[in-house]
């Protein structure tokens, strides 16, 4: 069980009280200064191990070592950035690193159209207004997401990334989903032998929300297009991050089916446990972790993942922010340590009652 962390000068919540949530063994970190496509310098990644070490958890989980959007978009000077990026993963593996989480989204990372919806209860959480979001420029969401992120910088709504929005649109004017997937393929050829030597497993995260923004290609978004990511290059090293909250936006995705289909080829190597409340189209809010408080069912989620003998990483998601929690958007103390809680109360209760079918 593990704990997403953003450092000690960029997160409210402390290592001390992420080690004393109930069954926590790691962090799931990264170095957020580096700027996407230089190289992770092992002395930084040390230090970091050090520090997380030094409290008594692992660091073996790295979320996110994000691509170059050139990477994305196919271009020749690709080339080093690739290079870079080999180079960051033997660092890590040098520091004990066993899976990197990444992504695969054109421009944006995960989208919201709000960063702290109340909530009948007087919380407040993430959601995302489809409405919203086709309607906005992409620059003034970029621009509310950023005020609204209590001087935190959002992971993946990086400033110098968003300074350069307009070239980014127009370099991705031609981009299908077809020539996405081409430049994964080539991505992944070069990465995954590497991976393979260093033992580090790769796992792709799902686009959040799982269909296309502002026009731009989205294909980490459903079974199919799974099947054939982890198809590109054949290796257990080429993997997923299964995220049920992402995922489960679109209903057509069925999450314990996915984590059985995906889980029984061992490609799942990092599992993100969270819950949405699905509203009308294509609308949600981030929900507890609770089944009954959102539309994804959390106990067949848990059971799916003991059926095919999960033995990879697990998260508990994003959480609301609750008792008069202030902090980085999604990423409070309180609600994801409930949730924590609950995946671990569900976990046990399974494995006690359980048969695996
Ligand atoms: C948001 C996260 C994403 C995720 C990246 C992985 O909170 O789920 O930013 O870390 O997409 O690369």
């Amino acid at each position: 069980m593990t704990f997403r962390w953003f450092g000690n000068n960029d997160d409210t919540v402390t290592l001390d009280q992420i080690r004393q949530i109930p069954g926590m063994t790691g962090v799931v970190g990264a170095l957020f200064d580096i700027p996407v496509g230089e190289v992770w310098p092992i002395d930084r990644i040390m230090k970091l191990k050090d520090e997380v070490n030094a409290e008594g958890l692992e660091l073996e989980v790295i979320e996110s070592v994000n691509i170059h959007e050139d990477i994305k978009l196919g271009l020749p000077s690709r080339e080093r950035y690739i290079e870079n990026y080999k180079q960051t993963l033997i660092n890590l593996s040098k520091a004990g690193v066993k899976v990197v989480c990444y992504n695969f989204m054109p421009i944006f990372d995960w989208t919201r159209s709000d960063l702290a919806k109340k909530l009948p209860d007087g919380s407040n959480a993430l959601s995302y207004d489809d409405d919203i979001v086709q309607k906005i420029q992409p620059n003034k969401l970029a621009d509310e997401m950023e005020k609204n992120a209590r001087d935190f910088s959002l992971p993946g709504w990086e400033p110098e990334k968003l300074e350069r929005l307009q070239v980014l649109f127009d370099q991705y004017k031609d981009m299908d989903g077809e020539k996405l997937f081409e430049n994964l393929e080539y991505f992944l050829k070069e990465i995954i032998p590497i991976a393979e030597e260093y033992d580090i497993k790769m796992a792709i995260h799902p686009d959040d929300p799982p269909w296309s923004i502002f026009g731009l290609p989205r294909i980490v978004t459903n079974k199919e297009n799974l099947d054939r990511i982890i198809n590109l290059v054949d290796s257990s090293y080429n993997g997923l991050t299964l995220c049920s909250g992402c995922l489960g936006a679109d209903p057509k995705n069925d999450i314990p089916d996915m984590i059985r289909y995906f889980g029984s080829k061992g490609r799942i190597h990092f599992a993100h446990v969270r819950n949405i409340k699905i509203h009308e189209g294509r609308n949600f809010d981030e929900s507890s972790h609770l089944s009954s408080d959102g539309s994804l069912d959390l106990f067949e989620i848990m059971k799916a993942y003991y059926d095919i003998d999960f033995k990879g990483y697990i998260r508990p998601d994003h959480g609301r922010m609750i008792w008069g929690e202030t902090g980085r958007p999604g990423y409070g103390l309180y609600d994801r340590a409930l949730g924590v809680t609950y995946i671990n109360g569900l976990w046990e209760a399974i494995n006690k009652m359980g048969k695996r079918c």
